[in-house]
């Protein structure tokens, strides 16, 4: 026994020792886009379908940009230059293009209408006697798409023979929005810098923007805010959208819109009008100028993203105006070149006593059906704020008579930034999954974001984007699988998250089945894992304060009661937890009644929701016949070990993967269980001081003491940004109104004579 054990083990460390050097090193640079030398037998098997590229001469840049990814990447996975010809087709040609640039698909009459406008075909098609592949759209953009998927195929290695694919997006518009600031920071960002190179553009334009665009084409994104939502007037300086439109005409080769956060006040801070009121006439017309001048700047101008009345952000309500009044003035200076205004419903205020989870639905609930057509109210996934869980928000379906979206954080602000695995694609899809039942059954809430369930044209989706400037993009591997789930799901909100997180893998790693299975299985269970050991059974919100990283639940003295973990948690001797039912904040009313049913039953309720809904005492007793205080504590150990079953699967998977990949990945690994830990050490030494609690049998105590935990600090923890922290903390009016600085003088005075 011993010695077949010795021998499978000699092996195993041979095959290694072999195989290793012919996995070449690889630093994450291509993505998904890879386009590595296939072997030799799928040379051969692709060579009778893979010969040249027939390309028209009526061709623009988008398809031009289809045709050279498309050589790329054939030539690189082929081994050999895989022409570029006019000539007539032959077999094995791949013909590309629309009926409008290309002479041979007008001739085929191929059944593109359902297609729209970005849609694809990829079809085998035989005519003359000659058999070869055809790649179709009715536009441009559509081609281009069509081309990102033929190389998936082979990628993939897929059959060609009687190829036969059409997809459509579902969604019209999606995007990825850039939180990137004008200084080179990104707020929430865990990969480097801003990638874009602020400073030298616009007279230098890096090579990087380019891949960026391939990447986010490949993936669908056609739409890409490039600055943060906490924004600056700057960036509507004539100076900063020449450096915009640089960025943009790289953007535009692969069919991607620009777009750019605006701050409510722009105007009037830039000393241009006397207000920012949004029913001034001054302010009207200098927004329509403004608007006019970039789109002659910028001519595939997409719109503007806006936080306003929020967090410090000023907005229509310094001025008494309603989000819709202020969000309908920007859409009126946009609407003449079919522009949109995509305005966030991410409001909340210190002042209002409401559970912060319900004030946006009380807020823009009755503004339902006043904001102007080209208008999208953004709303996050969740009612609070990208927590590793959260149910969805009751504005999906709460707005019948406003096109909706849903943005969600594809950076891993509250999920361990860029080192813990945490693959969000499972998250978004319980989601997007979700039924409203506000139609009934089977309202779920893709169905609000593609416009189904209240008919409306007008649709979006938005990502907050992880992009830096780092050489792998995104801060680490698997990192990357977040912005490729995005696009997928954005592009198909039905997707199954763990078919993209598949393909994702036999892009990025390999396609053999065996790796493929056992790394998409790390990848599904890598999510409620970081949910365990960080907010299990429902608590949110418990991360440490301003850079949110780590643990903090025991946090009950920032200004904003709202910015408190124990506002959250409610955690005391009797029990733990937010009571949402109607005898509490009755949050569970934002819901259509079937919802609100479920969610108000402490005995139905899903309990990964449980503490989200209910405030529950520490015995009572979960469905597994457990106490709710022994069940928190074994969910946080749940957590921690499988954080260490993802380390030992991975361990698994070292034969498939070039070594330097596989060594980041091991030590992101390293650093996840470490901080699995410390989250779960941390959460039951707080916890336990609230409750009184024993450990239940076989629990390790906390390795530390609590006052350790707490004394724990980062001072310059990446992705903070210091001044929307400041905006934060000062008044969001923006103006000294006259009488304020009357009253301000006459109270000066006052204290001067009565000191006098
Ligand atoms: C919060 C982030 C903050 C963003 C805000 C937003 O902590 O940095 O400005 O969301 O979405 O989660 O505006």
């Amino acid at each position: 026994m011993l010695f077949t054990k010795s021998i499978a083990l000699y092996v195993t460390v041979f095959t290694s020792i072999v195989l290793l050097p012919m996995v070449l090193s690889e630093d994450g640079y291509d993505l998904w886009l890879r386009y590595r030398l296939m072997d030799t037998d799928s040379i051969n098997r692709y060579s009778p379908y893979i010969r040249d590229i027939h390309i028209s001469l009526s061709f623009t840049f988008v398809m031009r940009a289809a045709a050279s990814e498309l050589q790329r990447g054939l030539s690189g996975m082929m081994g050999s230059d895989i022409p570029q010809i006019q000539e007539p087709v032959s077999n094995g040609t791949i013909v590309i293009g629309t009926p409008t640039t290309s002479s041979v698909i007008r001739q085929l009459s191929l059944p593109l209408d359902s297609l729209g406008n970005e849609g694809y075909l990829i079809r085998q098609v035989s005519a003359d006697d000659i058999t070869f592949i055809v790649i179709a759209g009715n536009t441009e953009q559509g081609g281009l798409y069509g081309v990102f998927q033929f190389l998936k195929e082979v990628q993939m290695r897929k059959s060609l023979e009687n190829v036969n694919i059409s997809s459509t997006p579902k969604v019209k518009l999606r995007l990825l929005n850039h939180w990137d600031n004008l200084d080179g920071t990104v707020e929430r960002g865990y990969a480097g810098n801003t990638l874009w190179d602020w400073w030298k553009l616009p007279d230098i334009v890096s090579p990087r923007y380019t891949d960026y665009s391939r990447a986010m084409a490949s993936v669908g994104i056609n739409g890409i805010v490039v600055n943060n939502v906490n924004a600056k007037p700057d960036i509507l300086k004539a100076m900063w959208i020449s450096k915009v439109a640089a960025l943009s005409d790289v953007f535009r080769q692969y069919g991607i819109q620009t777009y750019l956060s605006v701050r409510f006040s722009t105007p009037y801070e830039l000393k241009e009008t006397k207000t920012a009121d949004p029913l001034d006439s001054d302010v009207i017309a200098w927004w329509s100028a403004k608007v006019q001048k970039i789109y002659t700047t910028i001519p595939n101008f997409g719109g503007f993203l806006v936080k306003a009345s929020s967090e410090g952000q000023p907005g229509p309500a310094d001025y008494g105006r309603s989000h819709a009044e202020g969000a309908n003035m920007l859409a009126n200076a946009v609407r003449p070149y079919g522009g949109v205004v995509m305005w966030r419903a991410f409001v909340y205020s210190q002042d209002d006593p409401e559970d912060r989870a319900k004030q946006a639905y009380t807020e823009f609930k009755a503004l339902d059906g006043q904001f102007a057509e080209n208008v999208i109210l953004q709303v996050k996934n969740g009612p609070i704020d990208f927590q590793p869980r959260e149910p969805f928000h009751p504005l999906f379906g709460g707005m019948p008579n406003t096109p909706v979206s849903i943005e969600v954080q594809i950076t891993k602000e509250y999920l361990g930034f860029a080192t813990h695995l945490a693959y969000l694609g499972p998250m978004w899809e319980e989601v997007l999954t979700s039924d409203t039942f506000i139609k009934g059954s089977g309202s779920t809430v893709s169905r609000v974001i593609d416009g189904s369930l209240f008919q409306h044209s007008l649709t979006a989706i938005a990502g907050v984007s992880n992009v830096g400037n780092d050489r792998d993009w995104t801060g680490s591997h698997f990192n990357q699988a977040n912005l490729y789930a995005y696009g997928r799901l954005a592009w198909d909100p039905y997707a199954s998250s763990r078919s993209i997180a598949e393909d994702w893998l036999r892009l990025t790693f390999s396609t053999d089945t065996s790796f493929v299975s056992k790394a998409a299985d790390i990848m599904m269970m890598s999510r409620e894992a970081v949910a365990n050991y960080m907010t299990p059974l429902g608590l949110h919100h418990l991360m440490a304060t301003g850079h949110h990283y780590g643990p903090g639940p025991w946090v009950d003295n920032l200004s904003r009661p709202e910015w408190n973990p124990a506002y959250y948690h409610n955690a005391d001797g009797n029990g733990i937890g937010f009571d949402r039912t109607q005898t509490g904040s009755n949050a569970i009313s934002q819901y259509a009644p079937e919802v609100s049913a479920v969610f108000a039953d402490v005995n139905v309720v899903d309990e990964r929701y449980l503490l989200w809904f209910h405030h529950l005492s520490w015995d009572y007793t979960l469905k597994s016949g457990n106490s709710l205080w022994d069940s928190i504590v074994q969910a946080y150990d749940d957590g921690v070990a499988s954080a260490k079953e993802m380390s030992d699967m991975w361990q698994t998977l070292l034969i498939y993967v070039d070594p330097e990949r596989f060594q980041n990945v091991e030590a992101d690994l390293r650093i996840q269980i470490r901080e699995a830990k410390w989250w779960r050490d941390a959460c039951i030494a707080y916890f336990q001081s609230v409750s009184n609690k024993p450990l239940p049998a076989g629990a390790d105590p906390p390795e530390k003491t609590l006052a350790e935990y707490r004394a724990i600090q980062f001072i310059y923890a990446p992705g903070i940004n210091t001044i929307t922290i400041e905006v934060e903390c000062v008044s969001s009016s923006v103006e000294m109104k006259p009488y304020v600085v009357l009253i301000t003088l006459c109270l000066a005075l006052n204290i001067i004579w009565r000191l006098k």
